[in-house]
């Protein structure tokens, strides 16, 4: 690989390059944190884009600035963040003028802004790390609520299409030779019986009771970043899955991740739960910022968006794990197949609480 030296070298802006170390927890992408010795600011994120997920990645680019754009000019005009500190990611320019380099390897980097003081969490603390992960992706909504969706390309065809997932799933399984593992019949099953409830959004989007609007794509917990001082959420990052898409995606992504107190990379998959206080806390802090664009459709969704984009997750990791791990990174060759269980055990963590939580939202709703 080349010397990431060299790249951080292409976009640095004035100083010199003393420290590059790898940061995050990244499924896709490279990510590393650059140290400089200026005086002004004094740290950037490098990162390189997985071209082999994000094959349009100069569209990505564009997306990205389409997207922080709009909401820079509507925080200028209506400061929606009241009084708080409210970062958006910069992007930072390469020497050249443009808003990447293509490495003489092919590979694709571009920086961004590092935002200073803030911390990135795994899991949710409390309660009160809960109602400002629901306000981020509220605040992050509202401020894109008047961007009309068409303007983003579509940078990953089927992100989020369920039943997409389900054909890709066929095809894998078409040509997998049975393992030695008991969990894998359990995903087996556990995908069957499911496979005809999973194109419920795909379904309410065909029939016009839900529509696309400008979307995160992947609004999981360490994607919102809480600032270190005041405990308040400080920006959303990882803006590469910007796109149009149901906002129910993002607030099943957001929910799967924030309510599954072990977080999605433990290896106790039995003892997994979806914390239903954590989810109360959540859908208050984003439907304080959100609920004047929400209509009654949306809120009928919602609990299929929980329990679909967990069920979705876990397809996607079960799938990987039978093709051979080629989308998203691995430590050891089952890893994908652990991942897959926490999100399934998830699921069904979600569908012994329907009522609970269907209660929760039309007590907030
Ligand atoms: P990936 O697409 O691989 O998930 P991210 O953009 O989410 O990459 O970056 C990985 C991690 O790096 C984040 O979870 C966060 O901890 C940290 N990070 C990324 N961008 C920034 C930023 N601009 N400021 C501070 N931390 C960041
Ligand atoms: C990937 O890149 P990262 O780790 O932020 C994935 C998401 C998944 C997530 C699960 C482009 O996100 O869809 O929800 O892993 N991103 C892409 O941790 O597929
Ligand atoms: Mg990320």
């Amino acid at each position: 690989m080349i010397d990431s030296f060299t790249v951080a070298g292409q976009f640095t802006p004035s100083g010199r390059v003393i420290d590059i170390r790898e940061f995050g927890n990244g499924n896709i992408n490279n990510t590393f944190l650059v140290t400089l010795d200026s005086k002004g600011e004094n740290h950037f994120i490098l990162q390189r884009i997985n071209t082999q997920v994000f094959q349009h990645p100069e569209l990505l680019m564009l997306n990205m600035r389409t997207c922080t754009e709009h909401i820079r000019r509507r925080l200028q005009h209506a400061p929606l963040s009241a009084g708080r500190r409210w970062e958006v990611p910069r992007v930072l320019l390469a020497h050249d003028g443009k808003d990447h380099w293509l490495a003489p390897d092919r590979s694709f980097w571009r920086a961004i802004s590092f935002i200073e003081g803030s911390q990135s969490f795994e899991t949710i603390k409390d309660i009160g790390h809960a109602r400002e992960v629901g306000h981020a992706l509220g605040l992050f909504h509202t401020l894109l609520s008047d961007l009309p969706f068409d303007r983003l390309s579509d940078t990953l065809e089927g992100f989020h299409i369920t039943p997409r997932y389900l054909q890709r799933y066929d095809q894998v399984l078409a040509k997998y030779r049975a393992g030695q593992y008991p969990e894998v019949n359990y995903c087996l099953k556990f995908v069957l019986e499911r496979s005809a409830w999973a194109h419920v959004l795909e379904n309410a989007r065909a029939q016009g009771r839900l529509f696309l609007r400008p979307i995160h794509g992947d609004p999981k917990i360490n994607n919102i970043l809480i600032d270190a001082a005041t405990g308040l959420a400080v920006s959303i990052i990882d803006l590469d899955t910007v796109k149009p898409g149901l906002v129910h995606h993002d607030i099943g992504d957001c929910l799967r991740s924030g309510c599954n107190p072990l977080g999605e990379e433990t290896e106790q998959w039995e003892t997994v739960h979806f914390n239903s206080d954590l989810c109360q806390a959540i859908l208050q802090g984003y439907l304080l910022m959100a609920r004047e664009f929400l209509t009654g459709n949306d809120f009928d969704y919602l609990y299929d968006s929980i329990r679909l984009i967990a069920f979705e997750l876990g397809l996607r990791f079960f799938t990987d794990y039978l093709e051979g791990n080629v989308y998203f990174k691995v430590r050891y060759p089952e890893h994908n197949l652990a991942r897959a269980l926490v999100q399934f055990r998830l699921t069904e963590s979600i569908e012994s609480q329907e009522t609970t939580i269907r209660s929760i939202i039309r007590d907030i709703g």
